[in-house]
């Protein structure tokens, strides 16, 4: 036991220090060594415990090696999660050179028994000032260039995306259309309109509404559709509504390219298992916003929910879609079908390609609150999406 004096130093309570001296006969010091050595062998043997019971508890190394980092179904979020898996074992590498030495000084430098002078002073060690100033910009320096590696590799763009989709989000849900495809056989089909809109209703409807024009409440302020020429139209779109969640069908081993605009407020795109997300802007280019992003392939098929991460009124947090990731073959039957039956909804176009017509990870907002506020369990599986007994094109 240690308590400290009027000086501040600390020395042993003499009672203790004639007992262990009866007790052992040893001198202090050594008697420190052993206890510092015991000290070690007991964190040691706790680091052991943790490691094992991580080991054992079914938790597989890569999990573990992910520190959390969210598995993400696209090559770009990988790379992130690589990124992030480096950079928390070089915090951690650095965090036990730390406690390393902490445990260092106060185990082997202590203040010694009866000696109440100042230990030897080390400061103005121009050496070693000058390195601990400038290891870590080094640190700093070498983490800064992998981020850049990375998240280039994250914002890359090819000229040749198999896959363009023009994303529109409005307040409060999200049409999504097919501008290119480049079918698996290498075909190809344009669905670039240079006209329509769904919001010029929206705006028209609120004025006859009311009998009246009210400029505030159409969307973006109230601006003539002509205004937001940047919005842009496919021949085959997909539209979100209070009582359908839009899903946007999307092949897997695809490079994919997504334009993105706003027909309002700043909402954002976001695919949680993309693990990326980015603003969607009303006119994009005034904004100095870059509209376009690509995937270089979506890995696996399923159905993915996709959410808008931008605080953008009343319904923002209901402004949910769904990403379903099929094969090349059934993509290619899907774009299609939609081409052959303009009339079909895209429920209707999911059910052609063996696909569940409806979202499975996410429900629309029940306006009328029907349900008492329950959002139903049993959407289905996630993972498999696929419609039971059911041949692509039998039905087509
Ligand atoms: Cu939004």
């Amino acid at each position: 036991m240690w308590h400290g004096n009027s000086g501040g130093a600390m020395v042993p309570i003499p009672s203790e220090r004639e007992g262990v001296k009866l007790a052992h006969g040893g001198r202090p010091g050594a008697r420190r060594a052993r206890s510092a050595t015991r000290t070690i062998k007991q964190v040691g043997a706790l680091v052991a415990l943790g490691i094992g019971a991580l080991l054992l508890s079914g938790c597989d190394a890569r999990t573990a090696m992910r520190f959390g980092w969210p598995a993400g179904v696209t090559p770009e979020a990988e790379k992130m999660g690589d990124l992030w898996t480096w950079s928390v074992i070089a915090a951690l590498l650095m965090g036990i050179l730390v406690w390393a030495l902490i445990f260092w000084t106060i185990t082997f430098h202590r203040a010694k028994a009866g000696k109440d002078e100042f230990p030897r002073q080390t400061a103005y060690n121009v050496p070693l000032e000058l390195g601990y100033t400038a290891i870590p910009f080094v640190i700093i320096a070498v983490l800064f260039y992998f981020t850049v590696i990375v998240q280039n590799d994250v914002e890359s763009k090819t000229s040749d995306p198999k896959v363009v989709v023009d994303v529109t989000a409005f307040q409060w849900n999200w049409k999504f259309g097919y501008r290119n495809v480049e079918f698996t056989d290498g075909a190809r089909y344009n669905g670039f309109e240079s006209s329509g809109s769904p919001f010029e209703l929206q705006a028209r409807n609120m004025r006859t509404e009311h009998g009246e024009e009210h400029p505030v409440l159409g969307p973006a302020g109230g601006r003539d559709d002509d205004i937001r020429n940047y919005l842009k139209f496919n021949q085959i779109e997909t539209v979100g509504s209070s009582s359908e969640i839009p899903i946007l069908v999307l092949p897997t081993g695809k490079r994919i390219e997504f334009d993105i605009a706003s027909a309002d407020v700043i909402h954002s795109f976001w695919v949680p298992e993309f693990l990326f997300k980015r603003d969607v802007m009303p006119f994009p280019k005034q904004n100095h916003s870059d509209s376009v992003f690509q995937i270089s392939s979506i890995d696996r098929e399923g159905a993915f929910v996709g959410r808008c991460a931008e605080m953008c009124g009343t319904f923002h947090s209901m402004m949910n879609f769904e990403v379903r990731a099929v094969s090349q073959q059934k993509f290619d039957a899907y774009i299609k079908y939609r081409e052959g039956n303009p009339q079909a909804t895209n429920a209707q176009a999911l059910e052609a390609i063996c696909e569940v017509p409806k979202s499975v990870t996410t429900v629309p907002f029940d306006t009328r609150r029907a349900t008492g506020g329950d959002t139903p369990t049993n959407l289905g599986d996630a993972n498999n999406t696929n419609l039971q007994n059911c041949t692509v094109g039998a039905n087509g």
